[in-house]
């Protein structure tokens, strides 16, 4: 049989509202219904404001970039982007690529690292829709995968930057079930400076949201003040654990941390992020054409 002919793949991303009145949604479906403190939405819609909501997403422009481009690579299998927390939604995509009679559906999140917190949830979704009538085969996670380490390395390499790795926080609890999310970051991190040959390198956490519980630590601003007393004047930020530009990159990072920089008197860039550049997208299809023949029953 030939598998690419009867298959599709749901490509995966966070998702972003489109305008600033889209975001008490938005807000509401990443909490799945749980109150929403009326000073954090005021306070997030005015962040999407600076951003520069109103004149569309940077994530859900970049995303659609990206599918189109990873299914001209492909060829002759049709892509569909489904968002975990907008539309298109995961299970409109899952539909779309129904449609077109696929018997295996590749699923492909825009994010490296498994958490249970994070990755299952998408596949959740993606499974829910599938259920029976197409094979899922879920790619769980890719934070090790050559091609993409190579990318990050060739952004850092000859650096006399300090290197900051960094990633989305999330709440500590999900070490005591043994998730997998912080050591496969610290093994990006490791394999991308051993690739590029850094030497002065490490790893914080970013974007912890204040929901009232410890999360992984520390985070970058903390981090950003240990850095200075310890000497560093000059960091170049690598996030690890995104592939686009939003508002965790042009806020969390370009905004407040370098902000939190320029107060210490030290220095501050960050690596451009991949987002639809060609060899990002050679990467994705080779995770595709991988995973391919490995297939599971969703
Ligand atoms: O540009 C955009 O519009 C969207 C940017 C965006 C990305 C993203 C990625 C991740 N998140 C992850 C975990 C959490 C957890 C909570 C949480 C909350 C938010 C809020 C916004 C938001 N996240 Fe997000 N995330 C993005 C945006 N995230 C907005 C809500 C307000 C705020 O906290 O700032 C806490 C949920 C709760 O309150 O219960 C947990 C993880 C990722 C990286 C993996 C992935 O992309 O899926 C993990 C992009």
């Amino acid at each position: 049989m030939n598998d690419t002919a009867r298959a599709a793949v749901v490509l995966m991303a966070y998702g972003s509202p489109e305008r600033l009145a889209d975001v008490p949604a938005y807000y509401a479906d990443i909490r799945g219904g749980r109150p929403i403190r009326p000073e954090l939405l005021d306070d997030l819609v005015d962040r999407y404001r600076r951003l520069g909501i109103e004149h569309g997403s940077p994530l859900n422009a970049i995303t659609e970039e990206t599918r189109a481009a990873l299914e001209r690579e492909l060829g002759d299998v049709p892509v569909f982007t489904g968002m975990k927390h907008w539309t298109p939604r995961i299970a409109d995509a899952a539909g779309r690529a129904l449609e077109t009679g696929a018997e295996t559906v590749v699923g492909l999140v825009l994010a490296p690292h498994y958490s249970e917190l994070s990755v299952a949830g998408y596949r959740q979704q993606l499974a829910d829709v599938l259920a029976g009538r197409a094979e899922l085969a879920f790619v769980d996670s890719w934070h090790d995968d050559p091609g993409f380490v190579d990318l990050l390395a060739d952004r850092v390499r000859g650096t006399s930057a300090h290197v900051v790795f960094t990633a989305h926080s999330l709440p500590a609890r999900i070490l005591e079930t043994g998730d997998p999310y912080k050591d496969q970051l610290l093994e990006t991190a490791r394999l991308v400076a051993e690739r590029a040959g850094l030497a002065d390198w490490s790893f914080s956490f970013q974007s912890e949201s204040p929901t009232g519980e410890p999360w992984l630590g520390p985070d970058i601003l903390d981090h950003l003040e240990e850095l200075h007393g310890r000497g560093v004047g000059n960091v170049l930020v690598c996030p690890v654990g995104f592939v686009a530009d939003h508002l965790e990159i042009r806020w969390d990072l370009d905004h407040e941390a370098r902000e939190k920089a320029a107060g210490l008197g030290m220095r501050f860039e960050r690596i451009e992020m991949p987002n639809a550049d060609p060899a990002f997208i050679d990467v994705l299809a080779g995770l595709v054409r991988r995973t391919l023949p490995v297939r599971s029953r969703a």
